[in-house]
């Protein structure tokens, strides 16, 4: 990383001397990873911060999505409802586990999935809905769950921006039949890499723990088809050492936050698509802009403005992944049934949202530039 550039955020680390000393006992034990001490004491840490029921580390949000759809069995060429307004991850981990991804447009005040649209979206072949929590923007819970029980399908979120957030005071883990945390570098919550499944069932966790170590069952029996998805001692101890700090890194976003806000909130066509809800315990993850007709140029042109500046915010999350070459060409029909221009709203933010450069512990003078740019 360049010094003179600013990037799109900046990982939140915990002092040099903390993590090397976190790390030491490694040095005697030689276990470093296949579900060491470690892991299960982070799995047990977690399970309190997000107050959860169960926990499950994996090597990555990824990974974590991919283990978590597998767990329920779904038969091969099923459908999921699910929104194209994310990272490509979401998508890759149905389509990976041999499903077929039916997209559902998104509400365009915080790009969630749109839960009016989904029971026209549900057919004889549907078993799950997978929304995300777009950059900490909570889905509505209560109204996927009262379709998802309706019609006795699965929910699983995609939890990768919403570490930490609670609904009405319950952690957001809480909603679903599992929530998939992504821990990686750029998030919120990092351990290097990683990610985890949380859950209330608890015979889930002996079957994520059997498929993310090759569906082993014991020593000598293999009961699933199962991949290598478990988080190594190093990353485990990054994240204890993480957990110990996060309260401050969340306090120390929302203050820069709030400070966007305010500056930016009376730039004309300049609009927000992370909000403030009563309802919502938020964690800060990204800013989100919009850029509208009355502002003075397009997303793209601001985006090359700041670029042409050596500020490098993200098109986070264009194209749609819906649009991407692997799906559009490859099998188009299935993966697009009841889509096409029914993805409007989503293939609209996508043209005009803009995440600037946020991280926990941003430099005011950062900020300042990038507010004035931007003005
Ligand atoms: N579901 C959703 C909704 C997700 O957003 C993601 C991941 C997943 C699932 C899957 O979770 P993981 O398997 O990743 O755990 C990034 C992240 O790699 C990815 O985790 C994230 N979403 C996605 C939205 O963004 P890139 O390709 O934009 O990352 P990159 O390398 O350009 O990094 C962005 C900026 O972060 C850099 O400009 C500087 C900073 N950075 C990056 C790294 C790698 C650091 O400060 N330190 C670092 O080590 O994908």
């Amino acid at each position: 990383m360049e010094d003179s550039k600013i990037l799109v955020t900046k990982t939140s680390m915990p002092s040099y001397e903390e993590y090397i000393e976190a790390i030491r006992p490694l040095w005697d034990s030689h276990w470093i990873t296949n579900m060491g001490v470690y892991h299960r004491d982070f799995e047990n840490k977690l399970k309190d911060y997000l107050a959860v029921p169960e926990v499950s580390l994996m090597v990555n949000g990824h990974m974590a999505l991919e283990m978590a759809i597998q767990a329920f069995d779904f038969p091969r060429g099923s459908e999921v409802i699910t929104t194209p307004f994310t990272f490509i991850s979401t998508t890759h981990a149905i389509v990976r586990n041999g499903l077929v991804p039916v997209f559902c447009d998104v509400k365009a005040e915080d790009g969630t999935m749109d839960e009016a649209l989904i029971e026209q979206l549900i057919t004889e072949k549907t078993v799950a809905i997978i929304p995300v929590h777009v950059y900490g923007n909570i889905c509505n819970v209560e109204e996927i769950s009262r379709i998802a029980q309706k019609h006795g399908l699965k929910v699983i979120y995609d939890a990768a921006h919403a570490f930490g957030e609670k609904y009405k005071g319950v952690g957001i883990g809480n909603f679903g039949d599992a929530s998939v945390f992504s821990f990686h570098a750029t998030k919120v919550f990092n351990t290097i890499e990683g990610g985890a499944v949380a859950f209330s069932d608890h015979k889930l966790y002996e079957k994520l723990y059997d498929l993310k170590n090759f569906g082993i069952h014991g020593t000598e029996l293999v009961e699933g088809v199962g991949a290598n998805a478990k988080m190594n001692e190093f990353c485990a101890i990054m994240g204890i050492c993480n957990l110990k700090h996060i309260d401050e890194y969340i306090e120390e976003r929302r203050i820069r936050w709030e400070y966007y806000r305010n500056e930016l909130s009376s730039v004309r066509g300049i609009s927000f698509l992370c909000g403030e809800t009563p309802t919502v315990q938020r964690n800060y993850s990204y800013f989100p802009i919009l850029i509208g007709q009355e502002y003075q140029t397009n997303r793209d042109g601001l985006f090359e403005h700041m670029a042409d500046r050596n500020i490098f915010a993200r098109k986070y999350f264009f194209p749609l992944t819906c649009d991407q070459n692997c799906y559009k060409d490859h099998n188009a029909k299935a993966y697009l049934r009841n889509s096409g221009l029914k993805v409007d709203i989503a293939r609209n933010l996508a043209s005009r949202v803009l995440v600037i450069p946020f991280w926990a512990d941003m430099e005011q003078s950062v900020q300042d530039s990038i507010i004035s740019m931007i003005k």
